[in-house]
């Protein structure tokens, strides 16, 4: 079990994670170091003391951003590639045995509202499709709550441009490059790489994603067939589409031994494939936890688990999904079905 915490500037002290019944890992990374810098070992030095201080381990990152150079094949993305295998070293040099990333390009997780209130009077993360359908980022400056707010409207638009120029294929031809370069260092290290789906898993504003479905994981797994070439396995992202059975394919990439990292998730699909992000009980949303934590025991998983995003209650305030008290809650959850569920094994 593990819990993300976004390093000095995170408002939840690692003293309160510490007291969550089961926390083992600490998820952070290097936040002040751009994509395509290399990570200060000072840094991640400090991440190590400050989780052992606290009797945690911190041996999972999240993320290793990959530069967009790397993703739309730039002249410089050896160079950027060279970087990055590098702070995989770094961070083995640490302790860490799990590197979270995506291939996303441009734009990371897209919602349209971070605060929507529940009628309990708790808030959460959504995504209206017809509040995007309206939306244009070759014409409009776009704020959508999760977006690098760094590029300007002409960056936004000439980024765009490329990605569509370069398309699904592209994408994969720069992905493949890219793995076979740093899947043989992070086996060499001792490190599994754990790729991120896109979330939602479905192209937005004709930017190609490729994340998204069994037929591409399987294909992505297929590049380098390799357990340090493995998954995040994020309930939630796969899960906002009515296409991806979740249940099937946790079971499936855990038998396979392919999932490095389970972000457990809870969503609503609502009927127009909007979708709102609910606390992680089973009927609260359509995603039955009990059959993927199941399914996790049942393959002998064997990976890290953390709760992903929860709602905001009880009058937190801070990091929208990334509150303490609601994520404590999904742990305390989650540590419940598995305890069930490999008791029953040995029954
Ligand atoms: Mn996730």
């Amino acid at each position: 079990m593990s819990f993300r915490w976004y390093g000095a500037d995170d408002p939840i002290p690692l003293q309160y994670i510490r007291q969550i019944p089961n926390m083992r890992s600490v998820v952070s990374a290097v936040y002040d170091v751009r994509p395509g810098e290399v990570w200060p070992r000072e840094s991640l030095a400090e991440i190590k003391r400050q989780a052992e201080d606290n009797g945690l381990i911190f041996d999972i990152v999240e993320s290793v951003p990959v530069h967009e150079n790397i993703k739309l094949g730039a002249e410089d993305a050896e160079a950027l590639t060279d970087v990055y295998c590098e702070n995989i070293r770094r961070c083995a040099e640490y302790g860490v045995k799990c590197i979270t990333y995506n291939f996303m390009p441009v734009f990371d997780w897209t919602r349209t509202q971070l605060d929507k209130a529940a009628d309990d009077g708790s808030t959460s993360l959504v995504m209206y499709k017809e509040q995007i359908e309206n939306l244009d980022p070759l014409t409009e400056d776009i704020h959508l709550p999760g977006w690098d707010s760094s590029y300007t409207r002409d960056e936004v638009r000439s980024l765009i441009e490329a990605y569509s120029e370069l398309g699904e294929d592209g994408l994969w031809t720069n992905l493949e490059r890219f793995l076979k370069r740093i899947i043989p260092v992070a086996e060499e290290c001792g490190v599994r790489m754990a790729i991120h789906p896109d979330d939602p898993p479905y192209s937005i504003f004709k930017i190609p994603r490729i994340i998204t479905n069994e037929e591409n994981i399987d294909r992505l797994l297929g590049i380098v067939d390799s357990p340090a070439n493995s998954l995040c396995l994020c309930t939630g992202s796969l899960g906002s589409a009515a296409f991806n059975d979740v249940h099937k394919l946790v079971r499936k990439y855990s038998a396979m031994d392919r999932i490095a990292f389970m972000h457990i998730r809870q969503v609503k699909l609502l009927e127009d494939g909007s979708f709102e992000e609910r606390g992680h009980l089973s009927k609260n949303g359509s995603l039955d936890m009990y059959k993927i934590v199941k399914a996790l025991a049942d393959t002998g998983f064997d990976g890290y688990v953390r709760p992903d995003h929860g709602r905001m209650i009880w009058g937190e305030s801070g990091k929208p999904g990334y509150g303490l008290y609601d994520r404590a809650l999904g742990a305390a959850y989650i540590n419940g079905l598995f305890e069930a569920c490999e008791k029953a094994k040995e029954e």
